[in-house]
């Protein structure tokens, strides 16, 4: 009785920390408080629920630096794991069913292991996608129960779900002893995407997650999947994201046309050129070519990712010369074809990355992830981050009649156990 009002209080503490925002004093202190207060969370609510002692892993949100909506189009991107991450709990259950319990919904779901379908729009639809995938690769899944949770905000283009499908993966892999490489975790984690979510989403956000590492950026190839570590070193700047408090909940039709689109542009390149994979064999004046065969809407998709791809190895220049005022650059030269080119910005990304530009302590500001909605990330003084904020929210609040929301990240490793 004790015990339930406990946990009755401490899964209220939970969800008004990572729903509301507000900030409890224990919580923010780091990183490890949180993943402490997640590890109990998931074991008083798997002993309860099924009365076992699970093993526990977490895998990162990420942010992306620069590089947008190119991993599709074998390009770059720049991406980190972050300090916001996903925790999973599992544990053999005997049975041929699934059980998992999710501690934000407060919601339990049920699949027979041997045989399930997607469930679109449902939360537990990247655990099936994941589940199948290793499945299908011939991994024996036995019955299982997995209680999950974390404090990545959902819809705000940190890839929450990519999170989940590799913490889902790696806690089965852990459970049953499968030897999975990193990079195969990474692609069944995608594969449960295109197939069970139904976005037809690159890589990054999966890699990220996976193959993070503490205080470095990832410049990926995604040709080839060749990456390098970046040190993130800011000295007197940091990340700070904003949050237009925008779901992106049309975002994956309109995204998955932008990959269509890039598609054709690809297609006319071939019928009129040699060598042509995908639009990162193409330069600019090559698209002079298919001027008239494509629309220019369509052609300024290309544009953009062709340009966005050179701002890639750009800012991985720059990271180099320590030169953070032309990474600021680089990241505004990248909003704005983000949302003038590529047309996945929306109002409120717009407002918040202009209004940063007057402001001198802001070296860079542009939307983040798939657009339509999520955050902006920004790299600004530490010592000036208290006058954004003000600055930001009363002009948000005026014009849109919404209050933005601010998450400072740390980046972090890839998915682990605890
Ligand atoms: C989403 C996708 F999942 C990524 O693969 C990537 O394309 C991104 O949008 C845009 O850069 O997060």
């Amino acid at each position: 009785m004790v015990l339930g009002i406990l946990k009755k209080v401490w899964l209220l503490l939970g969800r008004i920390r990572f729903d509301y925002g507000i900030k409890i004093f224990f919580f923010d202190k780091s990183i490890c408080f949180i993943a402490q207060y997640m590890r109990k969370l998931i074991e008083t609510t798997f002993k309860d629920l099924f009365q076992k002692v699970p093993l526990i892993v977490n895998s990162p949100g990420r942010i992306n630096l620069i590089g947008e909506h190119t991993d599709y189009n074998e390009g770059f991107v720049m991406p980190a794991a972050i300090d916001k991450k996903m925790y999973v709990g599992i544990a053999e259950n005997g049975l041929s069913n699934a059980r998992i319990y999710s501690l934000d919904f407060q919601e339990e779901f049920t699949f027979d292991i041997r045989s399930f379908s997607p469930k679109k729009g449902h939360w537990a639809t990247y655990i099936m996608g994941v589940t199948a995938q290793l499945q299908q690769a011939g991994y024996q899944v036995k019955g299982f129960d997995m209680v999950f949770g974390g404090d990545i905000p959902v819809g705000a283009g940190l890839s929450s779900s990519a999170a989940l499908e590799c913490a889902a993966g790696f806690a089965l892999a852990s459970l049953f002893g499968f030897d999975i490489p990193r990079l195969s975790l990474v692609h069944y984690a995608q594969k449960a995407e295109h197939l069970f979510a139904g976005v037809q989403c690159g890589i990054m956000d999966q890699f990220a997650s996976v193959m993070g590492k503490k205080g470095h950026v990832i410049r990926l190839d995604c040709r080839d999947l060749s990456y390098e570590y970046f040190p993130l070193d800011l000295g007197d700047y940091q990340i700070l994201l904003v949050d237009t408090q925008v779901k992106h909940s049309l975002a994956d039709t309109a995204y998955n046309r932008r990959r269509n689109e890039c598609a054709e542009v690809v297609l006319m390149a071939q019928q009129n050129l040699v060598g042509v994979k995908s639009l990162r064999d193409l330069r600019l004046k090559d698209l002079d070519q298919l001027k008239a065969y494509i629309n220019e809407e369509v052609l300024g998709r290309g544009e953009f990712i062709i340009e966005e791809n050179e701002r890639v190895i750009d800012t991985s220049k720059a990271l180099k010369e320590g030169n953070l005022k032309k990474v600021g650059e680089l990241m505004y030269a990248s909003h704005e074809g983000l949302s003038k080119k590529y047309s996945v910005s929306c109002t409120e990304l717009d407002f918040l990355v202009e209004m940063t530009q007057p402001m001198d302590y802001v070296l860079g500001s542009r939307m983040m992830g798939g657009g339509f909605g999520g955050c902006t990330i920004n790299i600004l003084k530490k010592e000036s981050v208290e006058i954004f904020k003000e600055t930001i929210t009363a002009s948000y609040a005026d014009k849109f009649k919404k209050t933005p929301k601010f998450y400072e990240v740390n980046l972090e490793e890839g998915t682990s156990r605890l």
